[in-house]
């Protein structure tokens, strides 16, 4: 992860006060910024990048693009912001996500409320004071009475757990923090390593460019092609125009992956009470559409493995069907995990990127990377020459940014210990000991399982009403009861268990990062139960938070 860049700025280090602080300036914290300015309180994000965007600021790889349509991955707090903009394509890609949050930074003049090129690197409770002392890689101090950890879901990458690397002589990058001038592939051979969503998604366009391109893979993934393409006026107008029931059917479903343009209709029924010619149909209908839609067809495609193998072998075929040699598509086709309990992927000519002479897969799941080497890396006891590695290994999702911060609550207490065993949250939103610290799409949230931006909108108007009605009612900190954080944490585990997704090695249940405990990490309840039960928690006066 590279080191915030040194900057000029005239640093103030005699402690300033805030009422908020706010770290991270991706989606999440430009909302935050934007409420709690409006309630009159004085806030500031600190931000390590020199621009905004979080995620989409960061993560420039080739062939990158959100894979939730566009019109349903905005924001949508402001009816002019939405009737304004206007998305060129149905998936937008990179560039045009950071236009947009660019877009808002500027058309709702937050960017003067925002330090870049700055780190926080610790926020401490004084529990005399009930306010957090916030400190930053150039020394500056903020002393705060709410600190909002906007810090992000996958934003802290993975650590490379390969050994040799400070050996190897040639080019390195990540895609999780990508040069902001692109890189140029022509003429060289290139190594990717990782084909989840990234790597998926960079390798058909790298493979364009290289002389060759070696995909190192240690397990296959679900994708389904996105069908991106332009969005036409029509299109365009027809969304406008019926934007508020658009976002009434996003809010009211437990994904959020209702249909952008068409509606899409969400659990249909279980798969196994349908024939095998109208599974058949189902799934060939959402496989056309594109994107993420066969997650959202059948209710027991993920409690029940005889129905999700109906799905995975469905998606096994196409593989088959579009890749030419058959021992390579048979290493491309997932089988032993359930289908979508790794993320499902969307991709652009993914699997045809294989039918290229110029493009190697490695398996290495039986036989691991060994090391690198001066020239490339080792597989095997073969070694392959690479002049550029891309690394496209993931994140320590969910905890890893924020244990990236030295957090202490009460007593001193670090959150990286509160936690050692699995994040400990109510509601995903606060942790008991560490008052008036809130977590956008924390752990124990929908978070990552529904829509980032409309996730963070609710969690980010959450909070903002929990800090008006502390003022209201003349207090000064709130936090969860023990009890309250317990029982929540009892009830996302025993739902996640409920699930197909806990017997998956995925960042899902932190089984990425060695050493990381495994629990499930986001709340598999769905976000249409959640936000009914962050109400009824609001209305019975803040049920299960201590307020003093
Ligand atoms: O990361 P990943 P990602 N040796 O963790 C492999 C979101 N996202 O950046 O599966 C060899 O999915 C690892 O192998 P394995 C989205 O939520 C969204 O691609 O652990 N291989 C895996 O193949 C996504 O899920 C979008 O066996 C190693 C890969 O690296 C999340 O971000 C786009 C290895 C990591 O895949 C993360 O996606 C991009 C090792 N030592 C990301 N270590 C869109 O909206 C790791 N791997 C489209």
């Amino acid at each position: 992860m590279p080191e915030a860049p040194d900057t000029q700025q005239q640093i103030d280090t005699a402690v300033q006060s805030l009422d908020a602080v706010i770290i991270g300036a991706g989606f999440a914290g430009l909302y935050m910024l934007y409420r709690l300015r409006g309630m009159g309180l004085s806030a500031r994000i600190y931000e390590t990048g020199t621009g905004v965007g979080g995620t989409w600021y960061w993560n420039r790889y080739p062939g990158a693009a959100c894979d939730v349509e566009s019109v349903l991955y905005s924001y949508s707090f402001s009816k002019e912001l939405e009737q304004e903009w206007s998305w060129s394509e149905r998936y937008a890609r990179q560039p045009e996500i950071l236009r947009y949050a660019n877009h808002v930074t500027d058309r709702f003049d937050l960017r003067k409320d925002i330090r870049f090129k700055t780190r926080v690197v610790s926020a401490v409770f004084d529990e005399t004071e009930a306010r957090w002392l916030v400190t930053t890689n150039h020394g500056e101090r903020i002393s705060a009475r709410y600190c909002i950890m906007a810090t992000g879901c996958l934003s802290a990458p993975k650590q490379i757990d390969i050994p040799g690397l400070e050996q190897y002589r040639g080019e390195t990058y990540f895609t999780a923090y990508w040069p902001h001038d692109g890189v140029d592939f022509t003429g060289k051979r290139v190594g990717v390593i990782g084909t989840g969503s990234s790597g998926i998604q960079s390798i058909p366009i790298i493979a364009e460019q290289a002389k060759h391109l070696t995909v190192f893979q240690r397990t296959p993934n679900y994708s389904i092609p996105a069908r991106n393409g332009p969005m036409t006026d029509e299109q365009q107008n027809k969304v406008k125009a019926n934007y508020a029931e658009l976002r009434h059917r996003q809010y009211n479903d437990w994904i959020g992956l209702v249909g952008g343009i068409e509606p899409v209709p969400t659990k249909i029924g279980n798969a196994l009470d349908a024939t095998p010619e109208e599974r058949q149909a189902e799934y060939e209908y959402r496989w056309n559409l594109g994107g993420l839609y066969l997650y959202t067809s059948y209710q027991d495609l993920f409690s029940n493995p005889e129905a999700n193998e109906t799905v995975a072998e469905f998606v096994r075929d196409k593989i088959r069907e579009k890749v030419r040699d058959p021992a390579v598509a048979e290493l491309l086709c997932p089988k032993d995990y359930p289908f979508g309990t790794k993320r499902l992927c969307a991709d652009t000519n993914y699997y045809e990127t294989y039918n290229r002479d110029s493009v190697t897969l490695v398996d290495i799941k039986t036989t691991p990377i060994e090391k690198f080497t001066t020239k490339g890396l080792t597989v095997a006891g073969k070694e392959y020459e690479l002049d550029t590695i891309v690394f496209a290994t993931g994140f320590d999702a969910m905890t890893g940014a924020l244990f990236n911060i030295d957090i202490r609550g009460r007593g001193g207490v670090s959150l990286k210990d509160k936690w050692a065993a699995g994040p400990y949250t109510y509601l995903g939103l606060m942790t008991a000991g560490f008052p008036n610290m809130f977590i956008t799409t924390g752990p124990g949230s929908p978070s990552v399982l529904y829509n980032m931006i409309i996730g963070n909108e609710m969690h980010v108007n959450w909070i903002a009403d929990a800090i008006d009605y502390l003022a209201a009612t003349n207090r000064r900190t709130i936090e969860p009861t023990v009890e309250a954080e317990k029982q929540w944490v009892d009830h996302v585990n025993a739902v996640g268990e409920d699930t197909l997704f806990v017997k998956t090695n995925s960042w899902y249940v932190g089984a990425n990062i060695p050493g990381k405990p495994r629990v499930i990490l986001p709340y598999l309840g769905g976000f249409e139960p959640y936000c009914k039960r962050c109400d009824e928690v609001v209305a019975k006066d803040y049920e299960g938070f201590v307020k003093a």
